[in-house]
């Protein structure tokens, strides 16, 4: 494959209501964007990284940086067999950066599939016509509140619900979350709050039956999650710590988690997310796709993702307008009624960008052309 040209699209788009975890809050996402053209076909990415370093180092401005000095030269220069291929090239342009090769990587897919006429999910090995939809609450100041939008978000379908926590903001937060919702599926998710001294009181979730404790370590404590998990009866799920298959092998090996939390824009893209998928279901490790507050873009990748057979448990895919007014794709995501979204079945992502929309939504572009 070859590709003749790439656009670099910053936009910046609102989200309906803030969203606050342990190490920041978000309102107004900043969200870069690739189109990638060759082969007579296009394909579109998204950057997963956030304006600020709180949940990875990863920003926006670091993305672009890499991809401009680094990453699109590199696929520029070269050819590749199969968007398969692409990851290890991009692999040689820069260590680290999963982030930023992930949003390369992903528009490469989606071109490929596009280019042969099937949707991403059936190229990337989906058979799955629909994904359980779970939804991610932020942390909020008034419990009320909360328990309102638990409520509310239950009634619409969602098939669970993941309450973000913090020290301070956890064990009484549960309890009263647990009086009014005793049979919820829930689970928690500490963006790595805590630490390690902190085991014996993390361990006080054990009580209220939760589906998983998510991230409550730092990402490198891959031993503290597995002492953990040693003391639970809970499940321990990983995000931030799960960077690579290697890295992901190795927390299953020392028994750190037992599921894991994959997002393709955190593990440099769809190849690394197959084979942590896969790694995943030899050692019997149910797998769920997370997400990072994505456009449309973002979120066709990772329902076509979460068309994989080992993702096993409702993700964070919720629907278009649960985090925007309006969407940047045609059709939105919508919750169907039996709590899923569907798999769009379409050539490639499978929705329709709107770039008319994006275009009074940008606030940076740069495009580049094979040499
Ligand atoms: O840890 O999963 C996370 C949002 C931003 C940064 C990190 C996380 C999240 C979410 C929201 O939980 C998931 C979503 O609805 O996209
Ligand atoms: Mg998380």
């Amino acid at each position: 494959m070859r590709i003749e040209r790439i656009e670099l699209q910053v936009i910046r788009l609102r989200l309906q209501e803030p969203f606050r975890i342990s190490s920041g809050q978000t309102h107004e996402r900043r969200i870069l964007l690739l189109k990638v053209e060759g082969e007579g076909a296009r394909g579109y990415g998204e950057c997963v990284a956030d304006e600020t370093p709180h949940y990875s180092y990863e920003t926006v401005q670091t993305a672009r940086w890499v991809l401009e000095q680094h990453l699109i030269p590199a696929a520029l220069a070269r050819e590749f067999a199969s968007a398969s291929e692409f990851a290890a090239l991009l692999a040689a342009a820069a260590r680290g950066h999963p982030m930023a090769k992930a949003a390369l990587e992903m528009a490469v897919w989606d071109l490929e599939a596009r280019r042969r006429g099937v949707s991403l999910a059936a190229l990337l090995g989906g058979s799955k016509q629909a994904v359980e939809a779970g939804v991610s609450l932020g942390i909020r100041e008034e419990v009320e509140e909360l328990l309102e939008r638990i409520g509310r978000f239950w009634a619409e379908g969602y098939r669970r619900v993941k309450l973000k926590i913090a020290p301070g903001r956890d064990v009484g937060v549960l309890e009263s979350v647990r009086s009014r919702f005793p049979d919820l599926p829930l689970m928690v998710d500490a963006n790595a709050a805590y630490t390690p001294a902190e085991l014996e009181h993390v361990a006080r979730l054990d009580a209220f039956g939760l589906m998983m404790i998510e991230q409550p370590f730092a990402a490198d404590e891959l031993l503290a999650h597995a002492e953990l998990q040693a003391r639970l009866a809970t499940p321990v799920c990983l995000d931030e710590s799960i960077t690579s298959p290697a890295t992901c092998a190795l927390a299953i090996r020392l028994g750190s988690c037992r599921t894991v939390n994959i997002k393709a824009g955190r593990v440099g893209g769809h190849a690394a997310s197959l084979e942590i998928h896969d790694l995943c279901a030899r050692a019997g490790v149910p797998v769920w796709c997370g997400g990072m507050l994505e456009s449309g873009i973002g979120r066709a990748h990772n329902v076509a993702l979460a068309s994989l057979p080992n993702f096993r448990l409702p993700g964070d895919t919720s629907a278009s307008r649960r985090y925007w007014a309006r969407d940047v794709v045609r059709p939105e995501f919508e919750l169907q009624p039996d709590g899923t979204l569907a798999v769009p079945a379409g050539p490639g992502i499978g929705v329709e960008v709107d770039e008319g929309f994006l275009k009074t939504l940008e606030v940076a572009k740069a495009s580049f052309r094979r040499g």
